[in-house]
Order: structure tokens, then sequence, then C-alpha cells
């Protein structure tokens, strides 16, 4: 095991064309049959200051207005992911950003084309997961562990 192995939380997005294409089932299966576990969801629609923040790092690139007015175009779901080095776990499952270049069997490799459609968002170090989920999540959108029959009340 490598030093940097360990146990993490990374951010998940479904963007706005795999909820519109019906996808989300598929997407989450995908990421559970991994063995990854969820730790918070949620379907909703992003405003366009989230969205600026979320991409704040692309503010100067020539796309930067049309990722922003796409992500907010239609619901997302956003998600909390937790398992062993999820953070690049989850980067091999989605696959690279234009999907003509994603290996199949990724998940933008087998169902998307358009580099802006591009299925998936998902957090592409501990650094900016940590930023990301702290801008779509607060400590009451999270539960601690999946399990049957354990209640807080
Ligand atoms: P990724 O981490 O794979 O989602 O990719 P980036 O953070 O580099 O890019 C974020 C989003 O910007 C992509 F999902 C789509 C959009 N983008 C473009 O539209 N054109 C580009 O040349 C690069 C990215």
């Amino acid at each position: 095991m490598a030093s940097e192995d360990h146990i993490e939380r990374t951010f998940v997005m479904i963007k706005p064309d795999g909820v519109q294409r019906r996808l989300v089932g598929k997407i989450v299966a995908r990421l559970e049959q991994k063995g990854l576990e969820l730790r918070a969801l949620k379907l909703k629609n992003l405003d366009i200051e989230t969205a600026r923040k979320h991409y704040t790092e692309h503010k100067d690139k020539p796309f930067y207005d049309h990722l922003v007015y796409y992500i907010t175009s239609g619901p997302i779901i956003v998600m909390a992911v937790e398992g062993f080095n999820a953070v690049r776990a989850v980067r091999q499952l989605v696959g690279a950003t234009n999907p003509i270049e994603a290996v199949p069997g990724s998940l933008r490799g087998d169902f998307c084309l358009d580099t802006v459609r591009n299925l998936v968002h998902a957090a592409d170090s501990p650094e900016a997961a940590s930023r990301e989920l702290s801008l779509h999540f607060g400590a009451e959108d999270y539960v601690s562990e999946v399990r049957i029959g354990e209640h807080n009340d």
C-alpha cells in the first residue's frame, strides 16, 4: 500500500445532460459497484453564483461563460462519495474531459460525445474535493454511515 493510499471523500456532479437523459441510476450504480459509498446526495438547480464559484479555476478561459450557462440550464445531482482513494478512483471511472479520448468503459467513454455535455464532473484532487464539497454541502447534508436500523432519535 502506497503512502498516499487512504479513505477519502470526493465531490461528484451529474451534469444536466446526465439528468435529462435519465442516466442518474446508471452513474450512481457504477460508483457503488466500484465499492464507493454515498455520504450525501441532492437533486437541485445550480444558481449562477455557485456555478461561477464552482468553475472559478476556468474564469479566464474562453469557454467559461458557456460552461456556467450550461451547468445552470437544468437540474443536476451533487454527491459526496467516500472510499479508498476515492478522488483517483472516481476520476478513472469518469474518464478524460473530451469524451472522444475517454476510454471505453469509463462513463464519458461509454455515454457521451461532447466536451461540454460530458455527463459528470468529479473533483481532480483532494484539495479540489474539499473546496467543492464545502461549496455544495453543509454539515447537515451528510450521513456518517449507511446502515439499516440505526436511528438518531
Ligand atoms: P474535467 O476535470 O475533466 O471535468 O475537466 P476540466 O476541469 O478541465 O474542465 C471543466 C469543464 O470545462 C469540462 F467538463 C468541459 C469544459 N471545457 C470546455 O468546454 N472546453 C475545454 O477545452 C475544456 C473544458
